[in-house]
């Protein structure tokens, strides 16, 4: 096992992290700009090494820094969370060409999922179900109005680079296809450096289902079930609850297992998640993503598996301390991202906290770096906590977070708690009877 991890991060993940870290018995070093001087994960680490100034380009995004400090400090290990530099390919092997063990997947299986064309044909060969679409990229436009007439319309066309919803273009009928091809081509090019574009149907009331997957370096794939993020506010998750009220334990299990073939095929090791568009029924895969994620915690309630620890201990080469006959689902989670942002126009509110208590409890977990004192600096995320409630049933689990959520003091900012205490009383969102446009939809509502 490693005696030192590196953490490539900042906020409540840095701070994750370090815990798996110290109840295994491993040191850990902080990584941190000037603007996160009094940042709980640099206090909490048992070292912390300076690598630049606020902007992120300059310091959690800088390479030479981070691997500077790793060789200054003996790391063993680099954790790199979510965001950042955790789906650099680039990064995940120059980590492993300075003879650091990368906590995460291959540099190659990283870059494999980072083009969402390879991406999805590699997936389909390993038998997960895909939306229809081209085979491939899209460059001729005779070509892309076949495709378009033989998928039917809606259509939309998506970068190859893009993912996380930049670079999409939704196309009614034919008479879009041709502007809609240029302006994302054009689109991303100019974010990715690449303009390669494909097609799909447009799914146009689906859900988000995610399925999270763990492998170990000696073939043994997990899933851990589902999450279901379809509440979502410009392609930011705002609440995630698991199990999926949209699907029943059978569909779970089913589903769960075909995804665990098809990365066992993949030859893939460490935590993943492959997201899919759920409709009438129907799983339809759009991406994989290579890291951690922020939703993790709620897997982890309703399994009780430290995912971060299994994480770590597979990057070391030892095996999943679990079988998939080992993992049982117990009752519901759900999580709540608690922004520093007025909570009904999403203006960003950094600033000094004043008042800060947390709620508890049986089946309440907060999982955040701020505290009274604390001055979230603007620069970064404006996510600053994470309010995770699990519950025998998902009413127990409504009730309760209803009562964390009226606990939850954060004094001298503006934040996102006022939004998740009225979405939760709404009569949809307690039938669970939501897609991926309900909240736009709700928040227009509110507005008008
Ligand atoms: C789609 C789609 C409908 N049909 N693909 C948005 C982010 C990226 N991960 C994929 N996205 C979508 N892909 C097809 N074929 C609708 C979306 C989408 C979406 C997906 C998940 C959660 C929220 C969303 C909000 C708008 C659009």
């Amino acid at each position: 096992m490693f005696d030192k991890v590196l953490i490539a991060n900042r906020g409540e993940i840095a701070l994750r992290i370090h815990r798996a870290c110290q109840e295994m018995g491993i040191s850990t070093v902080a990584v941190h700009s000037t603007a996160d001087e009094d940042a709980m994960h640099v206090r909490l680490a048992d070292e912390s090494v300076c690598i630049g100034p606020p902007a992120s380009k300059d310091s959690y995004l800088n390479i030479p820094s981070i691997i500077a400090a790793a060789e200054i400090t003996g790391a063993d290990a680099i954790h790199p969370g979510y965001g950042f530099l955790s789906e650099n390919d680039k990064f995940a092997q120059i980590v492993a060409e300075h003879k650091f063990e990368f906590i995460g997947p291959t540099a190659a299986h990283i870059r494999l999922m980072g083009d969402k064309i390879s991406a999805k044909e590699v997936v389909k060969k390993l038998g997960i179900p895909v939306v229809p679409g081209s085979d491939g990229e899209v460059d001729d436009i005779g070509e892309a109005e076949k495709i378009a007439k033989r998928i039917g319309y809606p259509v939309i066309v998506k970068a190859a680079s893009g993912g996380g919803g930049r670079g999409m273009q939704v196309v009614h009928d034919q008479s879009e296809l041709e502007n809609a091809i240029k302006a994302c081509k054009k689109e991303s090019g100019a974010a990715f450096g690449d303009d390669t574009v494909y097609l799909e149907k447009y799914l146009t009331l689906p859900r988000h289902i995610e399925f999270q997957v763990i492998a170990d370096k000696h073939g043994n794939v997990c899933h851990l079930g589902e999450r279901d993020c379809s509440l979502q506010r410009r392609h930011q998750k705002i609440l995630e609850e698991a199990p999926s009220p949209a699907l029943n334990s059978d569909e779970q299990s089913r589903m769960g297992e075909v995804v665990r073939k098809a990365i066992q095929g993949l030859g893939y090791v460490g935590v993943g998640t492959i997201e899919f568009l759920y409709e009438n029924g129907e799983f339809y895969f759009i991406e994989m993503n290579t890291r951690l994620q922020v939703e993790h915690p709620i897997t982890e309630m309703i399994t009780g598996i430290d995912l971060v620890r299994e994480q770590i201990r597979v990057a070391a080469g030892l095996t999943l301390s679990f079988n998939q006959e080992d993992v049982k689902f117990s009752g519901h989670a759900i999580e709540c991202r608690i922004n520093a942002e007025d909570p009904f126009t999403f203006v960003p509110s950094p600033g000094k906290i004043g008042d800060y208590h947390t709620p508890g409890g049986l089946g309440v977990r907060v999982d955040s770096g701020i505290y009274s004192g604390y001055t979230i600096p603007p620069y970064y995320d404006s996510m600053i906590a994470k309010l995770i409630v699990h519950g025998k049933t998902r009413n127990e689990c409504l009730m309760r977070l209803r009562r964390a959520l009226n606990e939850f003091v954060i004094d001298g900012i503006k934040t996102t708690i006022p939004l998740h205490q009225s979405l939760i009383r709404e009569t949809d969102f307690i039938n669970g009877a939501y897609d991926i446009h309900w909240l736009e939809n709700y928040l227009k509502n509110l507005a008008e």
